[in-house]
C-alpha cells in the first residue's frame, strides 16, 4: 500500500459516450468530489460540453475535481467527424461501428490514465467500455463497473444466464424469472438484446467480452438506494459474492436551480426553461401530465401518434417532450395534418429536442410522468414523488416497468407486451392504444381510494430518496465506505 493513496485516493470516471450514461455518472463523480476525494472525469471534447458548466460550478465551491479529455477516433472507427454518441449517430447502420471505436479507445484511454497525478487509486468505468479491464490490470489500478441500472435489473439478468430460463420458451411465451423475492413474469419479447442472440457476431462477442470484464471486477456502483429494493440488494451480493455500493439516487446532487436547468444540455443559447416554469407555475399542483421516451427513444410514428391521441383524450394539460430519431419527420407531418398543437392549445406544451427534465419533474404541478423506464429517468420520477405511467421499449426497461408497478407498487403499466429493439422499428406492431394511456393516466391522476394511495407511496419513495442521499442516510454511508474500501485497499 503506498502512502500517497492514503492522503489523496484520485477516483477516474469514464463514462459511456449515451447522455443517458454520461449523467448519472458526472452526477456520481460530483457527489465523490464533495467528500474531499479527487476525481478526474474523463471523456471526449464533444461529449464534455453539457457538463462542463457543472463541473466549473462544482470546482468554485471547492470540489477536487476535472475533466480531463482525449480525442474520439471518428476516422479510425468510420464514424464522421463531430459525432462522438451514440444518440449523434447520422444513421443507425453506424451503430455497429460504435463498439469498434470503443475498443479503440484502450491507447489514448492507457495513455492518459498513467500520466494522471496523483496517480489513479481507483478506474469507476462504464460496463460497456471493456477495454478499461487492461488498463486497470496493467497500470494495476482497482477497477469498479458502474452499470447504470438496478440491482433488481442486475439480479435478474444474472438470474437469467444461470438458469437460462428463456432459452426454451416462444418469444411470445410469458416466463418467471426464477430466483427473486417478488413473482416476477415476463416473456421473452421483453428482454433485452443480450438475450436474443445477435446475427452479427461482432456484437455477440463484444457482449461475451462486457459480461467477462464486469465478473473479475473489484465491485460495481449502482445508481440506487437500498431502501429501494434492499431484498434484491442483498441478494445480488449473495449469489455473486460481488461487492456492491449503492449511492443514488445520484441526480439529487443537482440542488440548485443552473443544475437542474441545465442538466445534459447541450445548447448553450436557449433559456427556455423559464418558459416551460412560467407555464408550469400557471397549473394547479398535481395536475400536468409530463410525458417523455428517452433520448434514444425508438417508438415507431403510428406509436407515438396513439400517444399524441390519448393525452389530447384526458382532456388534461400536459408537456409532451418528442425526441426519438426514428422516423422524425413522419411525426412531425403528422402533428401538422391533425392540427394537434391547435387542438390542445393552451393546455399541451410540445417541446421538440431536449428538455430540462430534472427541473421540470421537480415542479409541484406536474401530476404524473409518463416514461420509456430508463433506470435515471425511473429514478428522477421516483425522486419527483409522482406516480409513473410506465411504457418500456428496450434494454432493460422492461425490467424497471416491474420494479415500479410490483416492486415499489407507485405506478400503472400501459401494457406494451413486446419490445422493440433499436434498429428493429420496422418490425413492430402498435403496443399501446389511445385508450390505454387515458384509461393508465386517469388511474393515477383520477379521483378514488386507489389513485390517492398510488399518490402517497410516489411521495414516500421520494421522502426515502432524499434521505438516503442526506449526510447520515444510506447511499451516503455506501460512499463513504466505497472511499475506505479503496484508500485500505491492500
Ligand atoms: C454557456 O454560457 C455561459 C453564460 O452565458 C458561459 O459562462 C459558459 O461558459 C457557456 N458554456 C459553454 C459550454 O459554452
Ligand atoms: C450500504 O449502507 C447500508 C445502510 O447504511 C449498509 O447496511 C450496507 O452495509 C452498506 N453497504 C456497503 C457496501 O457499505
Ligand atoms: C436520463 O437519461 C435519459 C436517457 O435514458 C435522457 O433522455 C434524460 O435526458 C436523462 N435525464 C436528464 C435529466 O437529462
Amino acid at each position: 500500500m503506498e502512502s500517497k493513496n492514503l492522503c489523496q485516493p484520485h477516483f477516474i470516471f469514464i463514462p459511456l459516450m449515451a447522455p443517458g450514461h454520461i449523467l448519472p455518472m458526472v452526477d456520481m463523480a460530483k457527489l465523490l468530489s464533495r467528500r474531499n476525494v479527487k476525481v478526474t472525469i474523463v471523456t471526449t471534447p464533444l461529449n464534455s460540453i453539457p457538463f462542463q458548466d457543472t463541473i466549473d460550478r462544482e470546482i468554485q465551491n471547492g470540489s477536487p475535481i476535472q475533466i480531463q479529455l482525449f480525442q474520439f477516433p471518428n476516422d479510425e472507427a468510420g464514424i464522421p467527424k463531430g459525432c462522438e454518441s451514440v444518440d449523434t449517430l447520422p444513421s443507425r447502420d453506424l451503430m455497429p461501428n460504435f463498439p469498434i471505436a470503443l475498443d479503440m479507445l484502450h491507447k489514448p484511454l492507457e495513455e492518459l490514465c498513467e500520466k494522471l497525478e496523483p496517480f489513479p487509486s481507483c478506474i469507476i468505468c462504464d460496463k460497456h467500455i471493456p477495454c478499461v479491464a487492461e488498463i486497470a490490470n496493467k497500470l494495476k489500478v482497482p477497477r469498479i463497473i458502474f452499470d447504470g441500472t438496478s440491482c433488481f435489473h442486475l439480479l435478474c439478468a444474472h438470474n437469467l444466464h444461470a438458469s437460462k430460463v428463456h432459452e426454451g420458451v416462444s418469444s411470445e411465451e410469458k416466463f418467471i424469472i426464477p430466483g427473486l423475492p417478488h413473482r416476477i413474469e415476463l416473456q421473452k419479447s421483453q428482454l433485452p438484446g443480450l438475450f436474443n442472440p445477435n446475427s452479427n457476431q461482432n456484437v455477440n462477442a463484444f457482449r461475451e467480452k462486457i459480461r467477462a470484464c464486469e465478473e473479475n471486477s473489484y465491485g460495481i456502483v449502482v445508481n440506487s438506494f437500498e431502501e429501494l429494493e434492499l431484498e434484491y440488494v442483498k441478494e445480488f451480493q449473495r449469489v455473486t459474492g460481488r461487492r456492491v455500493w449503492c449511492v443514488g439516487p445520484v441526480s439529487l446532487s443537482n440542488k440548485g436551480i443552473l443544475d437542474k436547468a441545465q442538466r445534459g444540455k447541450r445548447e448553450n443559447n436557449t433559456n427556455d426553461e423559464n418558459h416551460y416554469m412560467k407555464w408550469l407555475d400557471s397549473w394547479p399542483i398535481s395536475s400536468v401530465i409530463y410525458v417523455c421516451l428517452g433520448s434514444l427513444s425508438n417508438a415507431t410514428p403510428e406509436q407515438l401518434i396513439e400517444i399524441g391521441l390519448g393525452l389530447e383524450a384526458t382532456k388534461r394539460p400536459f408537456i409532451w417532450v418528442i425526441r426519438g430519431a426514428y422516423k422524425r419527420d413522419e411525426i412531425e407531418t403528422w402533428l401538422v395534418e391533425y392540427g394537434f398543437e391547435d387542438r390542445v392549445k393552451g393546455r399541451g406544451l410540445l417541446i421538440k429536442g431536449w428538455a430540462p427534465q430534472v427541473l421540470i419533474l421537480s415542479h409541484k404541478s406536474i401530476g404524473t410522468f409518463l416514461t420509456h423506464c430508463g433506470w435515471n429517468s425511473t429514478l428522477e420520477g421516483i425522486c419527483a414523488g409522482v406516480p409513473l405511467v410506465t411504457y418500456p421499449l428496450f434494454a432493460e426497461q422492461f425490467f424497471n416497468e416491474k420494479v415500479v408497478v410490483q416492486v415499489l407498487e407507485s405506478g400503472v403499466s400501459l401494457g406494451a407486451e413486446n419490445g422493440v429493439h433499436l434498429g428493429e422499428e420496422e418490425k413492430s406492431r402498435v403496443q399501446v392504444k389511445r385508450e390505454n394511456v387515458r384509461d393508465a393516466i386517469e388511474k393515477v391522476m383520477g379521483e378514488g381510494e386507489e389513485q390517492e394511495r398510488i399518490r402517497e407511496v410516489a411521495r414516500k419513495w421520494a421522502h426515502m430518496a432524499k434521505k438516503a442521499i442526506e449526510e447520515g442516510g444510506s447511499s451516503y454511508n455506501n460512499m463513504s465506505q466505497l472511499i475506505e474500501d479503496i484508500i485500505h485497499i491492500e
